[in-house]
């Protein structure tokens, strides 16, 4: 018994198990002595069957020896100190929750701790130290940065108690809107200041920008690992390894590298594993949402240090963004701007997307201006913004300029009144004799008794004097043929 009336003594399975018996030290407190506390427990190793009686010293220590066990199997003489522990409310929360460390003073062997307990997170004091209540005392924060931290608390110590210092407990605090699919492996590092967000096995789900937990997030995915992306995120740096693959579905990247050296190559490298012909389904930064729309969708990307910097990003930035294939400023829009870039670097050989180079193959080319037309004047999710391309002047001229009629697709409904026509307007997308249904226009779309005109081959007399890629100024097209639709035909 100690000075408060605790009763103390211990326990033994020696007669089940007389060899290797272990057993227990414990504490009977309470008005009733109806609280029961084991304060160790033996393991053979360090004593087993502790059968005689316990002793306390003028420190609170308590003493005792044990029949079994030890080195040699003989016993041995133990002594239990009082000392600290720190428990954690949550081994892994969200960002901006609260989470409450709770350190206890204990064991109680002969008197109630008295004094104050001091915090440490990562080594570092944290709050003021705070009384014990009984022989707990609690610091609840909601503050804590993403990743993992180290929480410890120091006991000050009473006249009757040593001061004591914990051991170390963990709690890794995660970004908000991160989901782990089973068996996914993440860690969360720090390093000068940043944290790293680090996947080594299965998927995990952004559904919240990185940026909201904290600015200035490293990404990096490891071989076989994933990420897939429901919301738009800013980080600092992306690093794709072995087989890893970001899914961007229709979402943006922002990759904020500041003044550190220009990771575009690196970037626009996965890119083009994505990209994978088109489909936009192979391993590195892919799209889901382009895949299952490659036609008119895919993944455009933009660097800062790009020639003009078309989308017009801060410096030491890159953009990756889901838009429609055109899109060569990444605005969410194809409109005579990202036409104007095209024509600019028609036929030249560059290393971007906001060059003009849609399909990846580092030339702007007809595929390119293809992609363009079938995308002209829509908008993000392909409402149209204005006339399509074969109503625009200035593609028709460019096109006529540089053997591209045929790639400028026809309206959809005259097309579909072709079928039952004579046969004239199938001739329309030879390439030398191109059509040009000034008459037709998408809120307009044709129908029987409406003329329709098209003109003869362009390369000889559509020229701009010196400029002719300037949009603004107006072609000249001369009319070749014009035929009015039959009124019965439907
Ligand atoms: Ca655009
Ligand atoms: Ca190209």
């Amino acid at each position: 018994m100690d000075a408060a009336g605790n009763l103390f003594g211990t326990t033994s399975d020696a007669v089940n198990n007389p060899l290797f018996g272990t057993g227990t030290v414990f504490e009977l407190s309470g008005s009733n002595h109806q609280a029961f506390q084991t304060l160790a427990s033996f393991s053979y190793a360090n004593g087993a069957n502790p059968i005689a009686g316990l002793t306390f010293d003028a420190a609170g220590n308590l003493y005792g020896t044990t029949m079994w066990g030890g080195s040699n199997g003989d016993g041995t003489v133990f002594e239990l100190t009082p000392g600290t522990s720190i428990t954690s409310s949550s081994a892994s929360a969200i960002y901006g929750t609260s989470v409450t460390f709770t350190a206890t003073v204990a064991p109680n062997y002969d008197s109630q701790p008295t004094g104050t307990v001091q915090f440490q997170i990562d080594g570092s004091n944290v709050g003021s130290p705070v009384a014990l209540i009984g022989d707990t005392a609690t610091y609840t924060t909601s503050t804590l940065s993403a990743g993992t931290h180290f929480i410890s608390a120091i006991y000050g110590g009473d006249v009757n108690y040593q001061p004591s210092t914990s051991a170390t407990t963990t709690t890794t605090i995660n970004p908000i809107g991160l989901t782990s699919s089973t068996g996914a492996i993440y860690s969360i590092t720090w390093s000068s200041g940043a944290p790293t967000l680090d996947v080594s096995a299965g998927t995990i789900t952004l559904t919240a920008d990185l940026s909201a937990t904290s600015p200035g997030f490293n990404l990096v995915i490891e071989d076989g690992a994933s990420v897939v992306l429901s919301s738009d995120q800013h980080i600092a740096a992306l690093q794709l390894n072995g087989t890893g693959s970001l899914n961007v579905n229709n979402c943006a990247v922002f990759i904020n590298y500041g003044s550190n050296s220009d990771p575009i190559s690196a970037i626009a490298a996965d890119l083009k594993n994505g990209y994978n012909g088109g489909v936009w389904n192979g391993a590195g930064t892919f799209s889901s949402a382009a895949a299952a729309n490659s036609i008119s969708y895919g993944l455009g990307y933009a660097d800062s240090a790009d020639p003009g910097n078309p989308a017009g990003l801060y410096r030491g930035n890159i953009e990756i963004m889901y838009t429609l294939l055109g899109d060569a400023n990444l605005d969410g829009v194809v409109n005579a701007i990202d036409f104007g870039i095209l024509a600019a670097n028609f036929n030249k050989g560059v290393t971007g997307w906001d060059q003009g180079d849609f399909n990846y193959d580092n030339v702007v080319s007809a595929i390119d201006f293809g992609e363009l037309a079938a995308n002209f004047n829509k908008g993000a999710t392909g409402t149209s913004v204005g006339l399509p391309a074969y109503d625009d002047p200035a593609i028709l001229a460019f096109a006529a300029a540089n053997g591209l009629l045929a790639d400028v697709p026809e309206p959809t409904s005259l097309a579909l009144l072709a079928i039952g026509t004579t046969g004239i307007l199938s001739r329309r997308r030879h390439p030398r004799e191109p059509h040009y249904p000034r008459a037709v226009t998408s809120t307009n779309p044709p129908k029987p008794g409406d003329r329709h005109c098209w003109a003869t081959p362009l390369t000889t007399h559509v020229r701009f004097g010196g400029s002719r890629y300037e949009a603004s100024l107006p072609p000249i097209v001369p009319i070749f043929k014009c035929i009015t639709l039959n009124p019965f035909i439907k």
